[in-house]
């Protein structure tokens, strides 16, 4: 070899090197990559359509738009795409028609009367001769929604040919909920501190703001609540109003509003008053000082979301005062400028219930019809905790006056947390989907959630935050997709998990179906095989004390009997599971007949939630053929087969998967498998002692002794 080649080699070589290096993933950019697409002949389409883009206007939103267009357009198309304001003769137009003449000349508001304040259409137009691809909404939001549409087609490499898009939200507030605290620790958050660096603020504007406010507009989200639901009144006084208002002046051009929590106790604890309760003019007083105040600092505040009487949080209750009277006194105050309050259904008081299960509904559905009208109760998808699998929570179905929004919990609590592989779409569908029969077939709760069942004015979905300040948000790059999943349902129910999974993977992975298709299968499957591993066949709470990480069906003898595993299970010498049909708690009767006549019978009552609701004994006969006790082996056995699937999928696609997410996945699929094992293990040996049957033959038997896995007791574990 001649001296030259081998000096073109090393710097050709030396060039992929420096290449690669550069672009190390870190999985920071989520599914905004905006890389040159590989597909040759549609980057020449999209190249012949986009070679031109106007935007007229300058407002901040449209000066997002024009930022995202330019940064969006120029990584994918593979030049530097300008953004002009003079209307050009061809090309992408995006505008309202106020800001663009050129739309406003296309003649669209009849098409544009369909799509609301923040739909949009995406077209292919023809205007005078010319071939246009439109953007065209009513709102500069919705023009900037329909640039990230726009964005999201070239992204996974859909034609721009023949465009007829029209588009807008279910749901009127799509809210992320971050259980942050002023310290930057984050309840129930397992991807390093809170992103809000409150010791900085308002002086300094972490890039990530921006970042996280293009990744939630991305995808739909118009609201974020800054602040755990346990609050700290302290975000309500003047010096961490001015640091919320700075965080709001950043997201306001994404079209995200903020909303704080409110500590029930703050006219006391801030205010120095004797009292708190909501009746008294003092108390009122102090609120409607208080908002105006927030209001001076943020003009469009978005409102409380109110966690009380529960969990040892103030409230309206420890003035003989209802959960209405607290919500409407804040309501009250909040309403002339606009703002709501989302109060928490989430309670359980004092006193130990004879079924948790029960007690939102108890509490609430008798206040049915008595909110004011800016108040949402806020409902958790289920009636007892983000459990892997809960029933939807009886709520739904039951207040048709009162606007009803969901919470789900997006934080892996309850599922792995920030290592294991639990894609949600699929939870959040099952819920979604679940028919709550208030006005007969078909009353979703999706329906109740977009108050199309009960027509109401306000709707919204809550979303408990998995984001932290890891380089890449989620701490497991999986999680992102869960983010992602929940601000796209937050969109549009409607839209399949599937679907949802595959714009995620093709926007944050690959397009090429060799990997599309296996990682997609993985994540159909995986929140499936964490249910199986952990709680199969409706078994809940069986998790360790406060980490809640790994097992702990034992735990017993704690302040309350329903923060303990074995009031859950129930398991004795005849068999395991919850009574909660008339021969035990009743809880079944907060559901519709319908539901009633479903569940309540074990034999029609899905396997799924079989022991949420039966206490069945450990030789009944299930569906396929088995008996409880060997069904629960096999299930458990099952879910650590799942991981042990996914691990073998991933493995293959080493190579075509960059290698730092490829090693950085792998190596939580490991920590999975052994979790799922010793979840196994651990519940397996634990009901042993009260089925006193052998786990049969044919499964992996415990490497452990139930003695040793009872004396796990992970230290530090995070979010606690
Ligand atoms: C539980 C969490 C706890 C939260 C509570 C809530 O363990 O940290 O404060 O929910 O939703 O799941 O208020």
């Amino acid at each position: 070899m001649s001296k030259k080649i081998v000096i073109r080699l090393a710097l050709l070589f030396s060039l992929i090197f420096w290449q690669s290096a550069a672009q190390a993933e870190d999985g920071y950019r989520l599914w905004q990559r905006y890389d040159l697409i590989q597909n040759k002949d549609l980057l020449k389409q999209y190249r012949k359509a986009l070679e031109d883009v106007t935007v007229q206007g300058s407002s901040p939103t449209l000066t997002v738009v024009k930022d995202e267009l330019q940064m969006g357009l120029s990584g994918l198309l593979g030049f530097k795409v300008t953004v002009s304001d003079k209307a050009t003769k061809r090309g992408l137009v995006a505008g309202t028609p106020e800001t663009s003449s050129l739309i406003k000349e296309m003649g669209l508001e009849q098409k544009l009367n369909e799509v609301g304040q923040e739909g949009f259409l995406l077209l292919s137009q023809k205007h005078k001769g010319k071939d246009y691809t439109v953007i065209a909404a009513n709102s500069e939001k919705g023009v900037m929604y329909g640039t990230f549409h726009l964005l999201k087609l070239l992204q996974t490499q859909q034609s721009l040919k023949d465009l007829n898009v029209s588009n807008s939200p279910k749901t009127k507030l799509r809210i992320l909920n971050h259980w942050d605290n002023l310290d930057r620790t984050v309840e129930r958050g397992y991807a390093g501190f809170s992103i809000w660096d409150w010791h900085k603020l308002p002086d300094y504007i972490d890039h990530r703001y921006i970042d996280y406010a293009r990744a939630n507009a991305s995808i739909g989200i118009n609201g974020t609540v800054l602040t755990n639901v346990n609050a700290n009144s302290l975000v309500l006084t003047p010096e961490y109003l001015k640091k919320v208002k700075a965080l709001a002046d950043v997201f306001r051009p994404y079209g995200i509003k903020v909303y704080l929590t409110a500590r029930f106790s703050s006219p006391i604890e801030l205010g120095k008053l004797k009292t708190a309760d909501p009746l008294n003019p003092e108390v009122k007083a102090w609120w409607k000082n208080k908002v105006n105040e927030i209001y001076t600092y943020i003009p469009d505040f978005g409102g409380f979301t109110v966690k009380a009487n529960s969990e040892g949080q103030p409230g309206p209750q420890n003035y003989n005062r209802s959960h209405a009277d607290g919500a409407n006194m804040m309501a009250e105050v909040l309403a002339p400028k606009g703002g709501i309050v989302m109060w928490r259904a989430f309670v359980y008081d004092n006193n130990v219930p004879d079924d948790r299960h029960k007690q939102a509904y108890t509490e609430f559905k008798p206040l049915d019809g008595t909110f004011q009208g800016n108040v949402m109760v806020q409902v958790k998808n289920g009636a007892i905790d983000f459990q892997p699998r809960e029933p939807f929570h009886p709520l739904f179905g039951a207040m048709p006056k009162t606007p009803l929004m969901m919470e789900f919990q997006i934080t892996q609590e309850y599922l792995g947390q920030g290592t294991h592989l639990a894609y949600l779409a699929p939870m959040f569908k099952e819920t979604l989907e679940s028919d709550t029969y208030a006005k007969g077939n078909g009353s979703t709760v999706a329906k109740v959630v977009d108050g199309s069942l009960n027509n109401h004015a306000i709707s919204g979905m809550a979303g408990v935050a998995n984001i932290g300040n890891d380089i890449n948000w989620t701490s497991h790059p999986f999680g992102q997709a869960n983010w992602y999943a929940f601000g796209r349902l937050a969109w549009d129910h409607a839209l399949t998990s599937e679907d949802i999974a595959d714009e995620w993977i093709k926007m944050t992975f690959s397009n090429s179906p060799a990997q599309v298709a296996p990682i997609k299968k993985m994540m159909m499957g995986s929140r499936e095989a964490v249910v199986n591993y952990m709680t199969p066949m409706g078994l809940h709470h069986l998790m360790g004390w406060s980490h809640h990480y790994g097992p702990g069906p034992w735990i017993k003898d704690k302040p309350r009997a329903d923060w303990t595993s074995v009031y859950y299970h129930r398991a004795d010498e005849k068999g395991i599971g919850f009574d909660r049909t008339k021969t035990g708690s009743n809880a079944l009767s907060q559901y519709a007949p319908e539901v009633q006549a479903l569940w309540g019978n074990p034999t029609t009552c899905p396997e799924e939630v079989l022991l949420w609701f039966h206490h069945v004994a450990w030789d009944a006969k299930t569906k396929s053929g088995r008996t409880l006790w060997d069904e629960l082996c096999y299930r458990y056995s099952g879910g650590v087969d799942s991981v042990r699937t996914m691990q073998k999928t991933w493995n293959a696609l080493e190579g075509q998967v960059d290698k730092e997410r490829h090693q950085q996945v792998k190596q939580y699929l490991a920590i999975q498998e052994k979790d799922a094992r010793w979840w196994r293990d651990a519940c397996l040996l634990y009901f042993q002692t009260f089925s006193k049957r052998p786990i049969p033959q044919e499964l992996e038997k415990p490497q452990g002794t139930l003695e040793e896995y009872m004396k796990i007791d992970p230290k530090f574990a995070p979010g606690i």
